[in-house]
């Protein structure tokens, strides 16, 4: 399996077998990594040729360590792509994954103040105040909660906001979204967090908030997630103005 005529590094080529066996599902996420001295022994080459080529996987996080364990393949996060507005279901269907919804809360509500200047609208007008898990094949991905004006956006109800509201507005209201601004913070999971995303204490998540237009600009949504950083990455593509 290694080379040692190659002029390619042998820790080189070891790192990229293991990369190759977790891409094509050999090493599946979770899985513990064989020894050091197991690779050594049946590849025949030094353990610190082997420890060069782990601390490299680990680096790039195909791996992680836990301390007194081992090494283990790390889950592939989902990449979601940022240069589009589209919704939860969207970006799940798009995928081939099946989007899930655990609905937590739902009601009207009187708009404070903040969350009323943020939607454009008198203070104490009525608001929906929806708290979903989103799920994809069932595992927790995001905790969302959304404020959305009940005279803007009619009609919703608990069977509608645990499938799409996106479509909704779209299919059954005939509006149509237009854009939307988004800001990104890195958090640690609070209480409500690690329990609903079922994340250990102290897991780090990427916090979004996102608020939304109709193509007219009318603000109708306000919505707060938190999604699981160990799940989910962000890709942008950037044009130099
Ligand atoms: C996404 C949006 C959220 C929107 C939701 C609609 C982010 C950060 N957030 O989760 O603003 O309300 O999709 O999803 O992307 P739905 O149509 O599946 O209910």
């Amino acid at each position: 399996m290694i080379d040692k005529q190659s002029p390619i590094p042998i820790y080189h080529q070891l790192e990229e077998q293991i990369k190759a066996k977790i891409e094509n599902g050999e090493y599946k996420p979770g899985d513990s990594l064989p020894s050091e001295r197991e690779y050594a022994e049946q590849l025949n080459i030094s353990r610190m040729t082997v420890r060069q080529a782990i601390t490299n996987l680990v680096n790039e996080r195909y791996l992680h360590r836990i301390k007194g364990k081992g090494t283990f393949i790390t889950e592939q996060k989902l990449e979601q792509n940022l240069n589009g507005l589209t919704s939860f279901t969207e970006d799940m269907k798009a995928r081939g994954m099946e989007p899930g919804n655990r609905l937590i809360n739902f009601e009207i509500i009187p708009a404070n103040q903040s969350i009323a200047e943020q939607l454009h609208i008198a203070e104490h007008a009525p608001i929906y105040e929806i708290k979903r898990i989103r799920l994809a094949e069932n595992i927790p991905m995001a905790l969302e909660r959304t404020y959305i004006p009940a005279n803007l956006i009619k009609g919703l109800t608990d069977n509608i906001v645990q499938n799409s509201i996106y479509q909704y507005i779209e299919s059954k209201l005939a509006l149509k979204i237009g854009k939307a601004s988004q800001i990104f913070e890195a958090t640690i999971a609070n209480e409500e967090e690690i329990e609903y995303l079922e994340i250990p204490e102290l897991s780090p998540v990427l916090f979004i908030k996102r608020t939304t237009q109709l193509e007219d600009g009318t603000t109708f949504e306000v919505v707060k997630s938190s999604y699981r950083a160990d799940r989910y990455k962000f890709m942008f593509d950037l044009e130099r103005q």
